[in-house]
């Protein structure tokens, strides 16, 4: 198998993170994709996700999933435990609603300011300082009911890992470029981070 991926990409970097904190080391032939000198746009990238995105899991016999939490499902069905998903229908239901919730309302957002401000994209899209404050509006909204969601959890679901910790963490890991830092008056949230970055750096050293 092999997973295309990119270094600074969030979530391309979700998968990664996720090998990581589960443990596992799949037989995976890791694929780096310049994002920044538009690889993602080759004709043979393309021929292997026309969407021009990562990360792409391919399989042996040239078929793909394209979505970051798909490969994760994936591998959580290969290996079930430790699950980074939930253990049982219930939590994995619950895990995966608040973890939809960061990638669409908290991380979607991030990426809707990307697109309007980064000079990478700006012959891609008619860039609009009406549509970064909407963004940033948005995102304020999404924060503030996380913050209240979060209360004195240790981590996203509580006191378990999961993948809803790995999702708000590549979000905010490189929010400078869009100068949305995550704002210290949200103080649950930063709890979470803070603490999955120091698990993730623990597990790195
Ligand atoms: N929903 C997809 C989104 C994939 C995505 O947007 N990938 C970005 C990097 S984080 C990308 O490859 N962008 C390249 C481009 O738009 O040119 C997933 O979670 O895998």
């Amino acid at each position: 198998m092999k997973l295309y991926t990119c270094k600074i990409a969030p979530n391309a970097k979700k998968v990664r993170l996720y090998l990581k904190e589960k443990g596992i080391t799949p037989n995976l032939e890791i694929i780096e994709v310049d994002l920044f000198s538009g690889e993602q746009n080759s004709p043979e990238f393309r021929a292997i996700n026309p969407l021009g995105k990562v990360p792409v899991l391919q399989f042996d016999d040239g078929s793909v999933i394209k979505e970051s939490l798909s490969i994760i499902d994936y591998f959580e069905e290969i290996y079930p435990k430790p699950s980074l998903t939930g253990d049982s229908p219930e939590e994995r239901a619950k895990i995966k609603a608040i973890e939809r919730f960061i990638d669409l309302e908290i991380m979607g957002m991030m990426g809707v300011m990307a697109h309007h401000m980064m000079p990478l994209f700006s012959s891609r899209f008619t860039q609009s300082s009406d549509v970064i404050k909407y963004g940033r509006a948005r995102q304020a909204e999404a924060l503030d009911y996380l913050d209240h969601y979060i209360a004195d959890r240790s981590f996203v679901y509580g006191d378990r890992v999961s993948i809803a910790d790995i999702t708000l963490y590549v979000t905010f890991e490189k929010a400078h470029i869009v100068k949305a830092e995550l704002d210290p008056k949200y103080k649950n949230i930063l709890r979470c981070y803070v603490n999955f970055s120091q698990r993730i750096r623990a597990l790195s050293s």
